[in-house]
């Protein structure tokens, strides 16, 4: 299998940088952002190779529908053994994605449904807008998840729930997605893209070690046993607040000169 973008992907997304925000823009609205193997790998290609200035990432998709997920059309032709080394060029492509070098904002729209949910599953934070619908329609199709999703949807809303979405097909509209957890925010139609880069800014201006951190560490001690877990929180800890940039943002809030938590 070919692991280089064709040309066709990469007309198909486009990187922006605005500010230290990289701006990743599936373009395939005629299709509906369906995800094709060149447009998977241009993915990769992205994350592997992120301007330096980036400090956080936003994705988000043209025309009507954020992402109808896999490419149908590709998986016709596809054996068991191409089917694996398929799922896993998937997992090597979102993984690139999700243990990255910045925190990526997704912004969702319209059909969030099969491995559109397991690339959203794969950021770090979701943003949907009202016109947001979420569903998993590989159970219905008479396949299954393979892009990571079997993975980190359960993590997200619990496998009862991911259960019954491949099971009877159940869709999640915006608001019950977001109180499942399929996103942590729900904006008015429209907004998605601008509240992913409003957030995207404000991650961008934490200390990247700080970042790194909760990217990287994090879900990992999230999946260690308790004791464990505490021993990498302290590793991490030391790391982190050892950094010169930590002990400047905490002088300048003693010395009133950051800002202080405001009630929301
Ligand atoms: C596609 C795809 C696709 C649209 N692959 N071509 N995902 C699904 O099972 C979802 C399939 N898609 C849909 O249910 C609908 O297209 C939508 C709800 C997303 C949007 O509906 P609508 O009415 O706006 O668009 P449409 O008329 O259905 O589609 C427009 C075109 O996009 C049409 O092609 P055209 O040449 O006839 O114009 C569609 O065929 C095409 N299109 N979705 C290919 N998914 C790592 S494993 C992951 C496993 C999965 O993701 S399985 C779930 C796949």
């Amino acid at each position: 299998m070919s692991h280089l973008s064709t040309p066709s992907a990469q007309d198909a997304i486009q990187l922006e940088m605005r500010g230290s925000v990289a701006v990743i823009r599936l373009c395939r609205p005629a299709k509906r952002n369906a995800l094709n193997d060149g447009l998977i790998l241009a993915l990769r290609d992205i994350f592997q190779h992120l301007p330096k200035e980036a400090r956080a990432a936003v994705i988000h998709g043209e025309g009507e529908h954020f992402c109808a997920g896999l490419d149908l059309s590709e998986l016709q032709e596809r054996d068991a053994g191409e089917g694996l080394h398929h799922s896993r060029m998937w997992h090597s492509a979102l993984e690139c994605l999700e243990k990255g070098p910045v925190p990526v904002i997704v912004a969702l729209h319209g059909a969030v449904v099969g491995g559109g949910l397991e690339l959203a599953s794969a950021c770090h934070i979701r943003v949907a807008d009202e016109s947001a619908f979420f569903a998993l329609p590989e159970g219905t199709r008479g396949i299954f998840v393979g892009g990571g999703g079997a993975v980190r949807i359960p993590k997200l809303i619990g496998a009862a729930r991911m259960m019954d979405m491949m099971l009877t097909g159940r869709v999640y509209g915006a608001i019950d997605g977001e109180r499942v957890g399929l996103a942590q925010y729900l904006v008015p139609t429209g907004t998605a893209l601008d509240k992913a880069l409003e957030l995207a800014n404000r991650i961008a201006s934490n200390a990247p070690l700080t970042n790194y951190a909760l990217m990287h560490a994090l879900p990992r001690i999230a999946e260690q046993p308790a004791d464990h877990g505490l021993f990498t929180e302290a590793l991490m800890v030391s790391i982190v607040q050892s950094a010169p940039e930590a002990k400047a943002r905490v002088r300048a809030f003693l010395e009133g000169k950051a800002a202080k938590v405001q009630k929301a």
